[in-house]
């Protein structure tokens, strides 16, 4: 259900959407409590105010002193002035956003140019959104008269649709203007929001008969934000000539507040060097933990969390390979440990979780546990709580600890819309 349907956003503060308290709202309704003025609160950002906080001073730290390394590089100044020159001169504008924020990732740079109808915004990652929140967020572009369409890069199928969508675009285009050019689409976007990978997927999909003789282009794919340095063209249909421009991902020239500045350090559109490892798991953790994702997995076979607790038995890799791994892949052991070890971790927790306080507590409690389920043994402390760290953000990231979209839904006020 979505709780945002029937309210009006009446403050917006850094990190808390506050509503005004309507009686079609269900107060015990999941993520939401009532503040001290009578307010709704969505519970996770309030709860995790001072870890947001926290990592929205660590990127603007970063972007101050160290600017033209870590936040709007010279790469990122010049892709931007070469994406503003090709912007009037190509067909379609795609605008590539992550799903689990479709407006922490929006294109900024975009608002230069006036709204027209070459434009799509695409919700890339869409696998590792909510489902749900992903279709009511396509429903709000289209409302906004924005074309919108969700995909998931790795996903033949959903490309297939997607390029079909874009034919018919160009179609339409033509029609319009009856160009007998060859059309360009030109993917804008944040870094790491899948640009790359979707310039790839609409190549080898429309370029069959290439992909058949060895014949196809690749733009890098990494993890890693930044990766793409230049602009580059793939073909992704023939009668008509439809090519796609790749470009590097582009982050607005000055720091934003500091919600949105956590939302892209954790999916990744910032280095996570740059807020910390252990910091982004928190982060995450203080997400899970105030959701209803955990809920899920009370259910999955008992882990048997002494064994893991008391390092019994794994020392030796034998042991644990017959006692807790008989027949599946190991990675999915790992998985379903975790999960079935955070579920405990959380369902278990006595403390007030709404309260900062007991939350931050919960959380420390979530890492040591999870340390343990990794089996990092305690050496530095450091080390084995930055390892345990980053194998829960892999995991996260990977959606394998479940799916959440971290932005909400806008009133349908259109004087608050960001588009308008
Ligand atoms: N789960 C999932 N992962 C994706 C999807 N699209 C891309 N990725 C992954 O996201 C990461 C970033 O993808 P890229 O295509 O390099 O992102 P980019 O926008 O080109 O990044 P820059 O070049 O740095 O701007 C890679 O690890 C991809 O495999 C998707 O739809 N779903
Ligand atoms: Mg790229």
């Amino acid at each position: 259900m979505n709780h945002f349907r029937h309210s009006r956003i009446f403050r917006v503060k850094e990190g808390t959407v506050v509503f005004r308290k309507l009686p079609l709202i269900n107060k015990s309704a999941k993520g939401f409590n009532s503040d001290s003025c009578g307010y709704l609160v969505q519970r996770p950002m309030a709860a995790a105010e001072t870890l947001i906080q926290k990592i929205g001073k660590a990127v603007k730290e970063v972007a101050k002193t160290r600017s033209s390394e870590w936040w709007y590089t010279p790469h990122m100044a010049a892709a931007s002035r070469a994406i503003d020159e090709r912007i009037p001169l190509v067909d379609l504008v795609l605008e590539v956003r992550d799903a689990r924020i479709p407006l922490s990732s929006e294109y900024l740079q975009l608002r230069k140019f006036p709204s027209s109808s070459r434009r799509v915004i695409v919700l890339n990652k869409m696998d590792l959104a909510n489902r749900p929140q992903t279709k009511e967020w396509l429903r709000f572009f289209e409302e906004q008269k924005c074309m919108a369409f969700g995909v998931n890069s790795h996903n033949r199928e959903n490309i297939r649709e997607f390029l079909t969508f874009l034919q018919g675009r160009v179609r339409e285009l033509k029609k319009k203007d009856g160009t007998a050019h060859a059309i360009t689409l030109m993917l804008v976007g944040i870094p790491n929001v899948g640009k790359s990978a979707l310039a790839n997927s609409l190549h080898q999909v429309g370029r069959i008969a290439a992909a058949e003789k060895g014949k196809l282009k690749h733009s890098v794919v990494s993890p890693q934000p930044g990766e793409t340095k230049s602009i580059s063209s793939l073909k992704i249909a023939s009668h008509p000539n439809i090519y796609v421009l790749d470009t590097p991902g582009v982050l607005p020239p000055n720091v934003i507040d500091d919600g949105i500045c956590s939302k892209l350090a954790l999916t990744g559109a910032i280095k996570d060097s740059v807020v910390g490892e252990i910091q982004l798991a928190e982060y995450f953790l203080s997400i899970l933990s105030l959701s209803d994702e955990y809920k899920k997995w009370g259910t999955l076979p008992g882990f048997e969390t002494r064994q893991v607790l008391s390092n019994e038995g794994i020392s030796n890799p034998d042991n644990r390979q017959k006692r807790q791994y008989p027949t599946d892949h190991t990675q999915d052991f790992i998985v379903n440990n975790v999960r079935r070890t955070l579920f405990d971790t959380v369902s278990s927790f006595t403390g007030c979780i709404e309260s900062g306080k007991d939350l931050a507590r919960l959380i420390e409690q979530e890492l040591e546990v999870l340390r343990k389920v990794f089996h990092l043994p305690l050496e530095s402390e450091e080390s084995s709580y930055f390892r345990a760290a980053t194998k829960l953000l892999n995991l996260y990231r990977t959606g394998r600890l479940g799916h959440y979209t971290l932005d909400s839904l806008p009133s349908n006020d259109p004087t608050l819309s960001p588009w308008l």
